[in-house]
């Protein structure tokens, strides 16, 4: 298959204006990570002769990785293996509990964790690099950039420059971590693209930035027996429900989590995660044409993903005001392939997206914070249900008793429909991606009162007042 790709180097014709113009490949993808794999995949299953670029920039403290971008590398996979590892922490102190006796000295080895993560990743990468070659996707370990509006220039890391073109492109180039601009921050900090695979255990951290990869991060640290601080600017979790956001924080305070609030650094030797920048200042986008918003690097599209520029789509986490998520990478970009090359008309759905933040107690939504539901209905239109509630889990061994907490927000003017669901507790994930198919349904508070419950779970939340249950799964089905 490798040798089908290399020698069957036939150029593509595509007429336009009544000009045959040749070009190496029907579609280049810039960036193998979850939306550019996805993409690339799709396009050559419909029979395009596909190409991907994919090439990691090191980090200033050297760190670099392999194929399928930042999720699988440096995101949602490690980030959640090493939060599970957190997790058997208050495992192993329910199960004395529970009976389960151990009598020697509970201690975490850094090194077996990251190795373990680590090699789980290698096997990741593999597989990606597996997958392209069998749907005859070009792969090119190169950097690229835009030289014309249908040519790039990839450069390896021998520094080799070789030219393509391509009839359509797709940007996918993603995100990395911003740094603070202070004295000492490149030279003495770590960002999550070096904490995952750090060779030593990071010991006492300041976590600078109080949002998604700040909490996450610090809180799996802290459950790792670490000193962990976090340096807050301003509020946590900006952009989702504020009460949630201050119950997860307060969590983890009364867990060990020292918070430094109103503080920024001016110089450094910690863990930042103060944000992310887009991949875009050096494509070459100028060359092409493409427009990108001076103020943050992104790109704004219409709704099918196009940019200014015909023939050159972007997807992912370098889109201006969409969800920095990689079911929604995969999406957008699956999608896309298929409108282009298969005659879909299907669009990318970037609204009631579900999410969770892996804090050490999980934090699921979908749909509107409560600040926002009242900012775009009027506080009088919305109707908030809520509760706070003990998993029977915790009930044993006495932990976090009415810490749990959940709620719906209710739009008045639309029948009670669900506008916004937000759940703390155990397995917020499960529990999340059932409400979010019954919300894109369009479930309504009806609907949930009259849907019955798995019990005992965390899924089923009962709201004392009002007696009703909702479970998303079962709505979604049903709906
Ligand atoms: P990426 O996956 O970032 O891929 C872009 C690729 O393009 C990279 O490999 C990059 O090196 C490469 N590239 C860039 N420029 C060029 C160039 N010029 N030439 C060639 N290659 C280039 N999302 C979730 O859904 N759930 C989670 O739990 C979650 N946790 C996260 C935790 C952390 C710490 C972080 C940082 C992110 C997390 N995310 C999570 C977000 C998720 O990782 C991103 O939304 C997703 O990876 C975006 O996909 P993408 O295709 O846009 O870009
Ligand atoms: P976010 O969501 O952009 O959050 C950045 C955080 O860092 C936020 O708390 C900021 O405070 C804080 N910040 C930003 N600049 C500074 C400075 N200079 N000093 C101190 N604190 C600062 O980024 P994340 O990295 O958490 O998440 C990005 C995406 O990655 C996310 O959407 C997930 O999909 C994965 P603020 O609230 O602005 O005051």
């Amino acid at each position: 298959r490798n040798r089908l790709v290399i020698f069957c180097h036939n150029w593509k014709e595509v007429k336009t204006n009544h000009v045959v113009v040749n070009y190496d490949y029907d579609l280049i993808v810039i960036g193998g990570g979850s939306g550019g794999l996805a993409c690339s995949k799709e396009a050559a299953i419909l029979g395009k002769k596909v190409m991907v670029l994919d090439y990691v920039v090191p980090t200033p403290k050297g760190t670099t990785w392999g194929l399928g971008g930042t999720c699988v590398n440096v995101g949602c996979i490690p980030k959640k293996l090493m939060h599970q590892t957190a997790l058997l922490a208050t495992a192993m102190q329910d199960a004395r509990k529970f009976g389960w006796e151990f009598d020697e000295t509970v201690k975490h080895n850094w090194d077996t964790m990251k190795t373990a993560v680590n090699n789980y990743i290698g096997s990741l990468n593999w597989g990606y690099r597996v997958s392209l070659r069998d749907k005859n996707v070009n792969y090119v370990n190169a950097y690229a950039e835009f030289v014309e509006p249908h040519k790039i220039k990839a450069t390896n890391k021998r520094g080799k420059e070789t030219f393509y073109t391509g009839a359509k492109f797709v940007l996918a180039t993603g995100e990395r971590p911003r740094y603070l601009g202070v004295p000492g921050d490149k030279e003495y900090c770590i960002t999550s693209d070096d904490l995952f695979s750090l060779p030593y255990c990071p010991g006492k951290t300041l976590v600078i930035g109080a949002s998604y990869v700040a909490l996450e991060c610090g809180g799996f640290l802290a459950g790792l027996g670490l000193d962990v601080t976090v340096m807050v600017r301003s509020i946590l979790l900006r952009g989702f429900d504020q009460d949630m956001a201050n119950r997860a924080g307060e969590h983890m305070e009364g867990h060990g989590v020292k918070f430094l609030r109103k503080y920024v650094p001016t110089k450094v030797s910690v863990l930042i995660a103060v944000g992310r920048d887009a991949c875009t200042d050096k494509l070459g986008l100028d060359k092409a044409g493409v427009k990108v918003n001076p103020k943050n690097g992104k790109i704004p599209v219409n709704d099918e993903e196009q940019t200014n520029v015909p023939h050159i789509y972007a997807i992912g986490d370098i889109l201006e005001g969409k969800w920095e998520l990689t079911p929604v990478a995969i999406q957008a970009g699956k999608l896309l392939a298929r409108r282009l090359y298969g005659g879909s008309t299907v669009k990318c759905d970037y609204i009631n997206v579900p999410t969770t933040v892996f804090t050490p107690l999980e934090y699921g939504s979908c749909g509107l914070p409560e600040e926002k539901a009242i900012e775009l209905y009027g506080e009088e239109n919305i109707e908030v249900y809520h509760s706070l509630f003990w998993p029977l889990e915790f009930t044993v061994p006495g932990r976090d008793n009415n810490k749990c907490y959940s709620k719906i927000i209710c739009n008045k003017l639309d029948n009670d429909r669900v506008i916004g669901f937000h759940y703390l507790g155990p397995n917020a994930g499960e529990v999340t991606q059932g409400f979010g198919a019954a919300m894109k349904c369009g479930v309504t508070k009806e609907q949930l009162d009259t849907t019955i419950g798995i019990h005992p779970t965390c899924a089923e939340v009962k709201r004392q007042c009002c007696h009703f249950i909702y479970l998303g799964i079962f709505l979604a089905l049903g709906c």
